[in-house]
């Protein structure tokens, strides 16, 4: 080509400056790790109830598979998020979770979930979730979900934290800060009896004074034997009916904008950003309802990477 110009124009319009990057080849898992229904296809297969207001009360036996399920994903989370710094990739963090995970005997669920490539998500900046882990190197001033999902004993436990990556703006830090309070407001509001429907209350009364907005096109879930099953716990204000009940197992994640709250999904049909290229956070837990109120089944331990408000 005259000029030499080998690199193809991109013009699809972009919310930001992030754009994807290169993607490593497709990782391996050995054959002795217990796969999902969807890890050779790529489709799943179990549902869970098929009616949306049917919430599956677990057994004994399911809430020890789960415990175990979001302990094995929380030391992956805490394993991954030390190595963070500036100058490393978001497949070098894949790659990561990926070993340590096939280390502790789990799959890494999002791996072909749904045909997703990754073994977790990397959202940077305004990506709002599902960010595919690539070449992307990170920067000071970026901040970063990592959302580590572990598959073990026939049970997925599912958990997310947000990273500075070196020094960040105090812009960037509020929003971090108010993601984390609202959602563990939203957590702390748990227990039998409560309305699903009170979660987004809770989020949305929240982020107002900040002018933030949560986004709504993504939702917690059920999970279990299912990646992903009834309840959608929506994490905005709503009139969904449902009580929550002792034995429901379920994650929170709010998803919170700097700006408009509306999404732009990219050519690769994963990522989603912003509508208009400023930051979201986010943080998640898979949660257990017990007599006495929730039980969270991925909790920070001495070893999970401190939050910048607790150095
Ligand atoms: C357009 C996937 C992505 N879906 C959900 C597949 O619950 C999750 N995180 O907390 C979660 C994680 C992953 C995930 C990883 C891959 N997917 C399916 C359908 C659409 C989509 O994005
Ligand atoms: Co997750
Ligand atoms: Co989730």
């Amino acid at each position: 080509m005259a000029g030499g110009f080998a690199k193809t124009m991109d013009s699809f319009k972009y919310a930001g400056k992030l754009r994807p990057g290169r993607l490593s080849p497709t990782r391996k898992v050995p054959r002795s790790i217990q796969l999902p229904d969807y890890a050779k296809d790529g489709r799943p297969k179990a549902t869970g109830p098929l009616l949306p207001w049917q919430v599956e009360v677990k057994n004994a036996g399911d809430i020890e598979g789960m415990r175990i399920a979001g302990k094995v994903a929380r030391e992956v989370l805490d394993v991954a998020t030390a190595m963070i710094e500036p100058g490393i990739t978001t497949d070098d963090i894949d790659a990561v979770v990926h070993e340590e995970t096939i280390k502790r005997g789990a799959y890494p669920s999002p791996l072909n979930y749904c045909g997703y490539p990754k073994s977790c998500c990397t959202s940077i900046n305004e990506v709002i979730c599902h960010g595919i882990p690539d070449s992307t190197k990170l920067k000071e001033g970026m901040i970063l979900n990592l959302d580590v999902t572990c598959y073990i004993g026939g049970y997925h436990g599912d958990l997310s934290e947000m990273i500075l990556v070196g020094e960040v703006d105090d812009a960037a830090k509020q929003l971090v800060k108010v993601t984390h309070d609202c959602w563990e407001a939203a957590i702390a509001y748990c227990k039998p009896g409560a309305p699903f429907k009170g979660i987004g209350a809770i989020i949305d009364d929240h982020i107002q004074p900040y002018g933030y907005t949560s986004c709504t096109q993504f939702c917690g879930h059920g999970i279990g034997k299912v990646f992903h099953t009834t309840p959608n716990i929506l994490h905005y204000r709503n009139n969904e009916p449902g009580k929550m009940e002792v034995g429901n197992v379920f994650t929170i994640e709010p998803m919170i904008c700097e700006g408009t709250g509306r999404h732009l999904e990219w050519k690769d049909k994963w990522t989603s950003t912003t509508k208009d290229g400023r930051r979201s956070a986010q943080f998640e837990h898979t949660l257990l309802i017990t007599p006495d109120g929730v039980d969270v089944l991925t909790p920070r331990t001495a070893n999970s990477r401190p939050f910048w408000w607790e150095e």
